[in-house]
């Protein structure tokens, strides 16, 4: 009699692993160090792209731990010069439309880390050593300590504890929650900015053209962004439709 393997069923409510995710971490590896940013040349994206698989193969989807990106973070260590850095929380394409054409500003998506893992689903489980392809916990129905939730708190703490100088970040004012106190924006990054090295943070509030302003700078929203800054001892400076990121939703 042969022995079939019962078929895999849906374990999770999210998506599952991407296909071909180890080849398209490999190949973002090495198109962002050897054509995009040359002088990062040297890094070893054999390397980098085990750690990452490392992170969470053999293990149990729901207990990940930023520890577990540590040998991954250190390998993908990139610094920026100082007031360069952008931010973003609910306005993913305008932000990334933004530091296309400004190519010296860097959201974290345009950093190694980021630019390897963005828009990809990955998860393993503690009785396999292969990826799980069929579904991943979903960070609202199953659990927050999920692979992918970690990796992006882990990269976003890190991206904000390195910035300097004066940061900027673009919020969507055509939404309820243009300052959203459990977004990644709201709950780590400003959380984990140095006072010491960002004096100020530039917030850019951007409406939908031809859509609602539901929020704009004088919105108790945005107030309290600037009270926890204000605690934090970091200059808060509010621009509604920054001209030269407003250019660009009419391309
Ligand atoms: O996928 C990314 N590229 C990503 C994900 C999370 C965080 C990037 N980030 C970094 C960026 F650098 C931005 O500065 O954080 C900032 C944006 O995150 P945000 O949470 O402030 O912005 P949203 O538009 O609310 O969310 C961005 C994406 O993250 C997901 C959300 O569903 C969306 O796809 N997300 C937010 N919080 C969680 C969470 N706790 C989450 N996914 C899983 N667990």
């Amino acid at each position: 009699l042969k022995w079939y393997p019962a078929p895999k069923h849906k374990e999770w409510n999210g998506p599952g692993t991407t296909p071909h995710f180890p080849e398209i971490v490999l190949g973002r590896c090495y198109t962002y160090t050897q054509v995009l940013r040359p002088e990062l040349r040297h890094m070893d994206c054999q390397e980098i792209a085990k750690a990452f698989m490392r992170a969470f193969l053999s293990k149990d989807p729901c207990s990940s731990a930023e520890q577990d990106y540590q040998q991954l973070l250190r390998l993908t260590n990139q610094t920026i010069p100082c007031g360069t850095s952008v931010f973003w929380s609910k306005s993913n394409e305008l932000a990334h439309q933004y530091t296309k054409v400004q190519w010296a500003m860097f959201t974290l998506e345009d950093m190694l880390v980021g630019y390897m893992a963005d828009n990809l689903d990955w998860c393993g489980d503690h009785s396999s050593s292969d990826m799980n392809y069929e579904s991943c916990p979903h960070w609202r129905k199953d659990c927050t300590t999920n692979p992918k939730s970690v990796f992006w708190d882990a990269v976003s703490r890190r991206f904000a504890e390195n910035a300097c100088g004066v940061v900027q970040v673009v919020l969507n004012g055509s939404i309820s929650n243009t300052f959203d106190r459990n977004s990644t924006f709201g709950r780590v990054e400003i959380h984990n900015l140095y006072p010491g090295k960002v004096p100020t943070l530039q917030a850019w509030v951007m409406h939908d053209v031809g859509g609602v302003h539901r929020h704009s700078c004088s919105s108790p929203d945005i107030n309290d962004l600037k009270l926890i800054l204000r605690n934090r001892n970091i200059r808060f400076t509010c621009q509604d439709d920054y001209r030269p990121i407003k250019f660009l939703q009419c391309v």
